[in-house]
């Protein structure tokens, strides 16, 4: 065992999204999802199993976590001692390059970060799809944070699996921070409730497979137009599912940001949005369309930052 490994992982986004769970399995999606992991906003951790501590211990941007975020980590931990024969507890120290402010999820990038890591702690051979299904322990998200480029995860899936380099179909995001409403419901608990509640959500989990099988069908033959139009529809068919069990992220930043996404289409730019469990519009554009298209993002009501982030990497080791 090498005790100690650093780890740099980015976060993702979900061109087609995930929302729900498989009831019988652990954080097993119940729809299949397909991802663009962001260059620039990324998580480095740096993991080391220590004999001298009882329980493991989770430092996030130098604040002690408790609660859910140890409960994740401890899980995915449990998952590798399990596998690797460890009984040590570990000390875990991680760093977002992102201001957590903004309101952006780390969860992805935190335990794909943290699955590199331990692995490289624990000194096994595991390649990035089994690392890949420990990260799933933590956040499934993060399963597909461990890969770079286009990234599937499939319906009932433990792992995510690469599908097309990150240069495969050029393309800028743009996360148009919104301000600060209330803290936004957890995924977890939003996606629950949805499936519990939603009058929609068999709906959605009918519908999601097909934008997904249809938006894969468009990237593969580099259609930017057909992967925009179909990753905005994922957005809003997971939005309005969630909507009507009463979970709503947007605020009227998000619904002005949408207006300026469709005025810019309706000028004749190709330009798309989604949005995650937060008020966050995240713009998809070509790189050739970013000057244009940004300041007027910038302009939109409440959006008080821009963080322009390209397709990046897989997660990797770094030297500690
Ligand atoms: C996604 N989201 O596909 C979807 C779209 C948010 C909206 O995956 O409980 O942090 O670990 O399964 O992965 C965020 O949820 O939740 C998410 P868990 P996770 O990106």
């Amino acid at each position: 065992m090498n005790r100690a490994a650093r780890a740099i992982a980015h976060s993702n986004i979900a061109l087609s999204k995930y929302w729900g769970k498989r009831p019988d399995a652990y954080n097993s999606p119940a729809v299949p999802s397909l991802s663009v992991t962001l260059e620039g906003l990324a998580t480095h951790t740096r993991v080391e199993f220590r004999d001298d501590i009882d329980a493991d211990r989770l430092v996030v941007n130098g604040r002690e976590e408790r609660g859910r975020g140890i409960e994740r980590a401890a899980a995915l931990l449990d998952g590798l001692r399990r596998e690797a024969g460890i009984t040590a507890r570990a000390s875990i120290d991680s760093v977002n390059d992102f201001p957590t402010a903004s309101g952006l999820a780390s969860s992805a990038s935190g335990f794909a970060a943290l699955a590199v890591a331990a692995v490289g702690a624990a000194g096994v051979d595991w390649d990035l799809a089994r690392t890949s299904e420990l990260a799933r322990l933590g956040s499934t998200s993060a399963s597909r944070s461990v890969f770079g480029g286009f990234v599937e995860l499939d319906a009932g899936a433990s792992r995510a699996h690469p599908l097309f380099p990150r240069d495969h179909l050029p393309l800028v995001v743009l996360v148009c921070v919104a301000d600060e409403g209330p803290k936004a419901v957890a995924s977890h608990d939003g996606m629950r409730i949805t499936m519990q509640k939603s009058p929609y959500a068999r709906a959605w989990l009918e519908e999601a497979p097909r934008l997904h099988a249809r938006l894969r069908d468009a990237l593969r033959a580099r259609d930017f137009a057909g992967v925009g139009e179909l990753a905005e529809a994922s957005a809003l068919a997971m939005h309005a599912s969630a909507m009507a069990a009463g979970i709503v992220y947007w605020n009227a930043v998000t619904l002005d940001a949408l207006a300026t996404v469709r005025a810019l289409r309706a000028e004749g730019t190709l330009v798309y949005a989604t949005m995650d469990a937060g008020p966050h519009v995240k713009v998809l554009v070509r790189p050739e369309d970013v000057a244009h298209v940004r300041p007027r993002m910038a302009a939109s009501r409440g959006v008080v930052r821009i963080i322009e982030a390209k397709p990046g990497g897989n997660a990797e080791l770094v030297p500690s």
